[in-house]
């Protein structure tokens, strides 16, 4: 399979999906769902009724990556996640969770707490992650970015967005290696308005195929972000159509993994999309 698989926690995760990963971010300021979920008991809540919607993996984070978000010192980002994480493996939840962090320090105590993938917002930029992933031996998502939340929007500047993004995850992907990570473990993700305008995103969906040159599962977050907001006018809350076309281009473009926040919505939508997908084979 040109795309190949993979094992997070329990699982192997193969075929070309689409598996859906249900966002949970503990936040006080996340664009779509900041605040709802900074109470430990109030996420577990959440992340069981993700589950129960047909999530694959869930996706822990305590750092909004949103444009222009303040960065959140590495104890608080700790006392948003660690408690979640805690609770969940206790509670022996039913799915594979992962860490959505770029530090070595939560990344760390998040594992030990149970969390089965590390998704870095900024694809091993940093090498001591990267040794924290390959000590674990767990699997990691390299995600594509330019600079940092804070300046990243002054950065969305390409020729070529979709070579450029080939060509920065392919670094990613030899910084892994570098540190020792097998490319068999690590998913990439092209970062959907992360140094990206709305433009540079809908490039990216149009032609998610020419990153599947790279030889690796690809995950695909275009949940109820700016550009469909951009597109149609609709406010965060109301994205979710837009959101169900985005998902429909990604499947149709190869991606194994959806980052969403509407899980039952999106899995009908993948569904369909998936089947249209493997149609007329025979
Ligand atoms: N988007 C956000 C945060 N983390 N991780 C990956 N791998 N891909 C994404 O597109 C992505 C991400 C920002 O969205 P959120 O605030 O709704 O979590």
């Amino acid at each position: 399979m040109a795309s190949g698989s993979i094992r997070i926690g329990g699982r192997v995760f193969a075929g070309p999906g689409p598996f859906l990963v249900g966002v949970l971010n503990a936040t006080p300021d996340s664009f779509s769902d900041g605040g709802r979920f900074l109470d430990p008991e109030a996420a577990v809540r959440h992340a069981e009724d993700l589950a129960a919607q047909g999530a694959d993996l869930v996706d822990v984070g305590g750092q909004s990556t949103r444009p222009g978000a303040a960065e959140v010192p590495a104890g608080e980002e700790l006392r948003r996640v660690l408690p979640v994480l805690q609770r969940l493996a206790e509670r022996d939840f039913p799915v594979p969770v992962s860490v959505d962090t770029s530090r070595p320090e939560v990344a760390r105590a998040a594992l030990r707490a149970g969390a089965a993938l590390v998704n870095d917002v900024t694809g091993l930029r940093d090498p001591r992650l990267a040794e924290v992933v390959a000590e674990a031996g767990c699997p990691v998502v390299l995600m594509h970015m330019r600079g940092t939340p804070a300046d990243m929007a002054s950065r969305a500047r390409y020729r070529d967005v979709v070579a450029e993004v080939r060509e920065e995850l392919g670094e990613a992907l030899r910084r892994a290696a570098a540190a020792g990570i097998p490319a068999e473990r690590t998913v990439l993700d092209p970062g959907l308005g992360f140094a990206k305008t709305a433009d540079h995103n809908l490039a990216l969906l149009r032609r998610l195929p020419e990153l599947l040159a790279l030889g690796r599962p690809l995950m695909v977050g275009p949940s109820r972000k700016s550009f469909i907001g951009h597109l149609t006018g609709a406010g965060v809350e109301e994205r979710l159509p837009g959101t169900l076309a985005a998902v429909t281009a990604s499947v149709l473009g190869g991606a194994a993994f959806l980052r969403v926040h509407d899980v039952a919505a999106v899995r009908q939508a993948a569904r369909v999309a998936a089947a249209i997908r493997d149609a007329g084979a025979g």
